[in-house]
């Protein structure tokens, strides 16, 4: 069941939610199995054994797929592994041009596992005339960038830079993790590959980690998946399955995302204890009218800067409670992190601090609790400091 027309709150619900034909039940069942039985040598029902598909996993392709307005999808075991499967896709000795503020783990990623292998350039995306020069020098292969980027929440313009791309022959990656589906779609801006990370928005119950790519090209699509068999980073049925769960209300919880996060940042803005908020809603942001043309909302993610240091940041976050100190984001629960110390920890320091990323930076995952009880925890942390 699917209809080209359908609207996002319905292709979540639906397109690969069809009830089972087996049975009748309106919940897909989870193929909770490893492999699958042959009539005879090579004759079976499209499915072999579950690193290569399982019709679970399949069901969850699917309906990303139809967010994305992609053609193609691969769910894999995280977000990073995503990552991983894209970099073993190029030819060795690929050039990658790099947002320069982009997720610790990718950066990791790319700076200490892959150098060997391919080249890395980390540079700012928002300046489109240094990009575009960048791009005539270093002649890159593929151009990652990461929009709205994790943590300073800087906004690039994914089509220009994708048509920038095209012309040196590069392919463009968006990492779409902090806008999900339902505020951005890349592909759609002419970027040929999407990444999310599914841990966070898309599964939305911080219960699964996962990874998922998207995409229109069947080649890219066919080297991808040819990687993921030979690799290994399959996502498991049950986990598949969870996803499938959590996405079904994925529009409602990025409203009401995003109507919190509103609050929380018209809020930290006018607090005297905050020098500086940084979130797409905000007409102080840096690229806000970028935002408003790429973008179909502004998203739960908040970036600010406490007035202080190290010691005024652990008062505050040590003192929150509603807002749970912890690495991740996207889940309906509210949480905190300290970006230096925690998520972006394998960035070396004086990289880190030539980005901005300081010791009093603070960034919020605005969950989807009541708006007065989540401003009545920042007050509390606040009033510690
Ligand atoms: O954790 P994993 O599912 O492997 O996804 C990695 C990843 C990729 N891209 C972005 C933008 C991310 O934010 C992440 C993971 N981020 C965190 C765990 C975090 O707290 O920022």
């Amino acid at each position: 069941m699917k209809n080209e027309k359908w609207k996002f709150e319905t292709k979540v619900i639906h397109v690969g939610g069809e009830p089972d034909p087996t049975t009748g039940a309106i919940m897909p069942p989870i193929y909770q199995t490893s492999t699958y039985v042959q009539s005879s040598p090579g004759e079976h029902k499209g499915y072999e054994y579950t690193r290569s598909h399982n019709p679970t996993r399949t069901r969850l392709e699917e309906c990303l797929a139809s967010l994305e307005n992609a053609q193609h999808c691969l769910v894999t075991a995280s977000g990073l592994s995503a990552s991983t499967l894209i970099m073993h896709m190029l030819p060795k000795g690929s050039r990658i041009l790099c947002g320069d503020d982009v997720y610790g783990g990718t950066y990791r990623l790319f700076s200490k596992v892959f150098p060997d292998i391919h080249q890395f350039k980390f540079v700012e995306t928002t300046n489109l005339a240094n990009l575009e020069k960048e791009m005539e020098s270093f002649k890159p292969a593929l151009v990652w960038l990461e929009t709205p980027t994790n943590p300073l929440l800087k906004i690039s313009d994914i089509q220009a830079i994708s048509a920038l791309a095209k012309k040196v022959k590069a392919l463009t990656v968006v990492d779409n993790t902090f806008m999900s589906p339902f505020f951005q779609n890349p592909l759609d801006l002419g970027a040929d590959l999407v990444i999310h990370s599914m841990t966070k928005f898309i599964n939305g119950h911080s219960d699964v980690v996962g990874g998922a790519l998207m995409m229109n090209a069947q080649e890219l699509r066919d080297k991808l998946f040819y990687l993921q068999n030979a690799i290994g980073p399959a996502q498991s049925p049950f986990d598949s399955w969870l996803v499938l769960r959590g996405i079904k209300t994925l529009a409602i919880r990025m409203k009401a995302h995003e109507q919190n996060a509103m609050k929380v940042a018209a809020y930290l803005e006018s607090h005297p204890k905050v020098e500086r908020v940084i979130y797409p809603g905000l007409k102080s942001h840096p690229q806000y009218e970028l935002g408003k043309k790429q973008m179909k909302g502004s998203g739960g993610m908040i970036t600010f800067f406490l007035k202080g240091g190290i010691s005024e940041s652990r008062r505050f976050l040590e003192n929150v409670k509603l807002f749970a100190l912890a690495e991740s984001l996207g889940g309906v629960e509210s949480l905190v992190d300290h970006p230096a110390i925690m998520t972006h920890a394998s960035i070396p320091k004086e990289v880190r601090e030539g980005l901005g990323i300081f010791d009093n930076l603070i960034r919020l995952s605005v969950g989807i609790e009541d708006i007065d009880d989540l401003l009545q925890d920042l007050d509390i942390g606040f009033a510690k400091v």
